[in-house]
């Protein structure tokens, strides 16, 4: 059986198929001058200095076990540019990572690491359909948030047209879409919601589109939500991942095979630790992702902690790339909900929703402690067409999902199923939790 439903491109051969222990070299040497390089940021420099650790010091991929983690409070304690490793007149751009609240975190770029950046974002639309002759909307913001810009010049290194769409005003995303005759979408899985709901309102089909292929991430979707995604626009949508500390997306993306998402492992080393021990988890087991980025200039990074949960997965994909694949993120661990003790991922609840069907793709999980014991809602939307059914069908509907939750999760979840169009709309990344049980968190 043909593994792939669209042709198996690669962009950069020599680099995505290489030799696995030519890699591994390659990946040495680059760590050992990325270990030099981020000597130049006082903090690394400290580190490296109790740790006893040199460029020279590092003889084999296992020593990347001695370097020290950086984590997000480090970046915030140095704010803002206390990571920056190059004199500022080689700076040609400066992101930040989309902090929800507080300060944000500034990332900057130099000329290189925008062309590296750019090859990277080439290397997994092509892995996922792009081809030259494609027109791509890209529906992710153009600003700060590094999806619009990265993606962009992705596009355009692969040589197809780029429509700088950038977030918002969905109606003439709608039109663009349309009229411009688009082949691929490139934004966040909850905003292709958002477009579907407003394509479905005018009356458009699948076949109304020139829409073939989109490109989703900057936030977690279950494999359930890539389906109804699929259906609802009659396309092939490809999970890509990354986040500002280490570049922006590129950091992974699937392939043709679809089999978890590559690691462009010659720029990154992603270990897998257990978030409370730090050590490895075993081969194949769900842990936190922690990335070294081997070649940046402006902000090199070593063993960063995503705080993401995924895991990385073993074996060879048949695209004939040779690079170490990651699973879905599961989560983050700072999304993660502990309701009556249960660690419970919002991820766990879409799943759900999904599996019983028969509302809209919209949720919110609302937390609540009235009387010192936490209750947990689930708001649903139901689709237009099947609001004013009978009671008793939705009574049944509400069932069925709260006990799929709790089969699920181990917890009992309220349903509340809400009139279609009363929750509200991501035009970015979609904030599914809302705490109200004025718990601490960090
Ligand atoms: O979201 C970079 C990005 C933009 C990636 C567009 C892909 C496409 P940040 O704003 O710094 O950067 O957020 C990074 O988003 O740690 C994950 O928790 C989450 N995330 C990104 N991609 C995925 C994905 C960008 N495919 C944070 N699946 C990361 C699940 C994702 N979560």
């Amino acid at each position: 059986m043909n593994p792939f439903l669209i042709e198996n491109r690669i962009f950069d051969p020599a680099a995505e198929c290489m030799d696995p222990a030519e890699r591994r070299g390659l990946q040495l040497e680059r760590l050992r001058n990325a270990v030099r390089h981020a000597g130049n940021i006082p903090f690394y420099r400290q580190k490296f200095k109790e740790a006893g650790i040199t460029p020279e010091s590092i003889r084999s991929l296992d020593d990347l076990r001695r370097l020290p983690f950086t984590t997000k409070q480090d970046l915030r304690d140095h704010y803002p540019f206390g990571f920056f490793a190059v004199p500022r007149s080689e700076l040609v751009r400066i992101h930040a990572s989309s902090g929800t609240t507080g300060k944000p975190t500034f990332v900057g770029y130099t000329r290189n690491d925008l062309k590296l950046w750019s090859e990277l974002c080439a290397r997994f639309l092509v892995g996922g359909g792009l081809t030259p002759d494609q027109v791509a909307q890209v529906s992710f913001g153009y600003g700060l948030f590094t999806g619009g810009f990265g993606l962009h010049y992705g596009i355009e290194r692969v040589g197809a047209a780029v429509i700088p769409a950038s977030s918002g005003n969905t109606q003439r995303q709608v039109l663009l879409l349309k009229d411009a005759k688009v082949n691929t979408l490139i934004c966040t899985p909850s905003y292709a919601l958002n477009l579907i709901d407003v394509l479905q309102d005018q009356g458009l089909k699948p076949g109304d589109l020139a829409l073939r292929y989109a490109h989703f991430g900057g936030e977690q979707w279950t494999e359930d939500m890539r389906k109804a995604i699929e259906e609802a626009l009659g396309i092939r949508a490809f999970n890509n991942y990354g986040l500002s500390e280490i570049i922006g997306p590129g950091v992974s993306g699937e392939c043709a095979a679809r089999t978890g998402m590559h690691i462009q492992e010659d720029h990154f080393i992603v270990e897998c630790v257990n978030p409370q021990t730090l050590e490895p988890v075993a081969p194949g087991e769900e842990g936190e992702l922690v990335i070294t980025a081997l070649t940046k200039e402006a902000c090199p990074i070593i063993r960063y902690r995503t705080r993401d949960l995924a895991r990385l997965l073993e074996g060879d994909c048949p695209c004939g790339r040779t690079t170490r694949r990651m699973s879905r993120v599961k989560g983050r661990t700072d999304d993660m909900m502990i309701i009556r003790g249960v660690n419970v991922f919002p991820s766990q609840v879409e799943e759900a929703l999904l599996r019983v069907g028969g509302t809209a793709p919209h949720y919110v999980i609302e937390l609540y402690r009235p009387h010192n014991l936490d209750e947990a809602v689930v708001k649903v939307e139901m689709r237009p067409q099947e609001f004013s059914d009978k009671m008793e069908e939705l009574h049944r509907l509400r069932d069925r999902i709260s006990r799929e939750i709790t089969g699920i999760t181990g917890i009992h979840f309220q349903v509340e199923l809400v009139e279609p169009n009363s929750l509200e709309r991501s035009t970015g990344k979609v904030k599914r939790v809302i705490d109200k049980r004025g718990l601490k968190i960090d």
